[in-house]
């Protein structure tokens, strides 16, 4: 049997090696066989560095970054098998066999029939709105994510959030804040009617949310009303893998489930998915749309030679294909998600037994600190988590994201902020990058920054680019 089917068969905790032994102590299921240096700044380089970038982390050179928590996109280590995958690239402009590895992956860990790659996960969303929204439609999903509702709005949509209330309240303790609120689907159907509702956007581990999983059991009434009603679901799969592992340790009835046939059940109760793979495939880059529908399929496979590539490489090169044909197949290994998801879960612990406002429950790809509770005299519009990013990175060279209203934006009718009740700043972990180590140091700089939080001032924007302005807007002190 060849070594992945022998580790899909052993799932479940029982069979670790830690549980077998009956000991408390844990290690990562990988060891270290090329390490990446990193280089320490001093307090003064990084004011600087900061006030070079506007203020903002996505503007930092990463050579100035000691741990780098910006996004777990395109930056987890891939696998001895991934690099040697890498190696069995082939780069024929049309059929690499590599793409034919990848479909076999795809219809085997998510079931899809038809797959189009892309360069990542935005080229997907960019084709499924494109083929699927007219102008005036509403996309109801559990959540927005920026480029999925961007592509949306630019499509002539508009996102409508149907994520249940818990989802927007960072103390709540709903262990499923992923799940979507049917009683929204209902009324906005009313209010609409269905000619109206291209498709559902339904995204399992809910980034915005604070990495917050989705239920079988809701997806499954979700998957009710799209029958009902005939309106598909597109499922962001980006971090299905991570979603699987939650409803293991916490639905019931799931518990003698391996992750990778919870996986499965989720991408079967949906039409389709977007894929960015850069995140639970573990490649630096690559992404894919697969679909059930043969019309669907044909569309979208048109529509991706004039944006993306060939309809057999999609962006992608032979070798970046084959590498995420092997990720999927990790990412769904029970010792792999298990590491991944509890290592997040010690640095939240952590943070939480030191008193520091976090997301709860700790989401699966990161923690998410809560910049209003964190910094409750700095007003939403002075960009708390902005500031705070900027704040942990002089203090301790590390680089979050900030997840509040400048990744928001602006509202398309009225040109205000939007103002989300969510403001967070984000710690991000790269997945087989960091040790527990690393989460210590991280833990302490946070706890210290926390100590220290009067002294923190809020920000003024002198630089607003006018798509995804978190990316490139800048920032002065007040
Ligand atoms: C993340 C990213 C990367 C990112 C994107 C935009 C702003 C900041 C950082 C990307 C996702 C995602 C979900 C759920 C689609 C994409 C786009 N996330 N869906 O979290 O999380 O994929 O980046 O491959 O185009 O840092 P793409």
């Amino acid at each position: 049997m060849p070594l992945e089917q022998v580790r899909i068969v052993q799932d479940g905790l029982e069979n670790s090696m830690s549980n077998t032994e009956k000991r408390k102590s844990w290690a990562e299921p990988f060891k270290i066989k090329m390490v990446e240096l990193l280089r320490m700044t001093t307090r003064d380089e990084r004011v600087k560095a900061i006030k070079e970038a506007g203020y903002n982390t996505f503007l930092l050179k990463s050579d100035d970054v000691y741990i780098d928590l910006l996004t777990d996109s395109g930056t987890s280590a891939m696998s001895d098998r991934q690099w040697s995958g890498m190696m069995m690239g082939d780069e024929a402009y049309a059929g690499s066999r590599n793409f034919y590895h990848l479909e076999e992956a795809v219809r085997k860990y998510y079931g899809y029939k038809y797959l189009v790659p892309t360069h990542q996960g935005r080229g997907a969303e960019h084709i499924i709105s494109r083929i699927m929204i007219k102008k005036g439609d509403f996309i109801p999903g559990n959540m927005y994510f920026t480029t999925t509702r961007l592509h949306q709005e630019l499509a002539g949509g508009g996102f409508v959030d149907v994520i249940v209330d818990e989802a927007h309240d960072p103390t709540n303790q709903h262990t499923f804040k992923g799940n979507v609120d049917i009683s929204k689907l209902d009324r906005l159907l009313e209010k609409v009617g269905k000619e109206k509702i291209p498709y559902l956007s339904i995204a399992t581990a809910v980034n915005m949310a604070g990495g917050q999983p989705i239920s079988l059991e809701n997806l499954k009434k979700v998957r009710e009303w799209s029958l009902k009603h005939g309106i598909p679901i597109i499922h962001d799969a980006t971090r299905v893998a991570e979603n699987a592992y939650f409803i293991k340790k916490r639905e019931s009835g799931c518990q003698d489930k391996s992750v990778a046939q919870i996986v499965r059940e989720l991408c079967d109760l949906t039409d389709g998915c977007t894929m960015s793979a850069k995140k639970d495939a573990m490649v630096n880059i690559g992404g894919f749309l697969a679909v059930n529908d043969p019309d669907l399929f044909d569309q979208a496979r048109n529509m991706v030679v004039i944006y993306e590539g060939l309809h057999t490489y999609g962006g992608m090169a032979g070798r970046d294909m084959e590498a995420v044909a092997i990720g999927l197949g990790e990412s769904v290994d029970h010792e792999h998600i298990r590491a991944r998801v509890e290592q997040v879960m010690y640095l939240g612990g952590k943070l939480l037994d030191a008193g520091v406002p976090i997301v709860e429950p700790i989401g699966s790809h990161a923690v998410f600190l809560d910049a209003k509770r964190f910094l409750p005299h700095v007003p939403q519009n002075e960009f708390p988590a902005q500031v705070l990013a900027a704040e942990l990175y002089v203090e301790a060279g590390i680089r979050s994201m900030e997840r509040g209203v400048v990744s928001a934006g602006r509202d398309p009718e009225t040109g205000d902020h939007r103002y989300p009740k969510l403001e967070l700043v984000r710690l991000t972990i790269p997945r087989r990058v960091y040790t527990q180590a690393h989460m210590d140091v991280t833990a302490e700089a946070v706890i210290e920054l926390y100590e220290n939080r009067d002294r923190i001032k809020g920000l003024k924007m002198v630089y607003e680019p006018k798509y995804l302005r978190f990316f490139q807007a800048r920032f002065e002190p007040i």
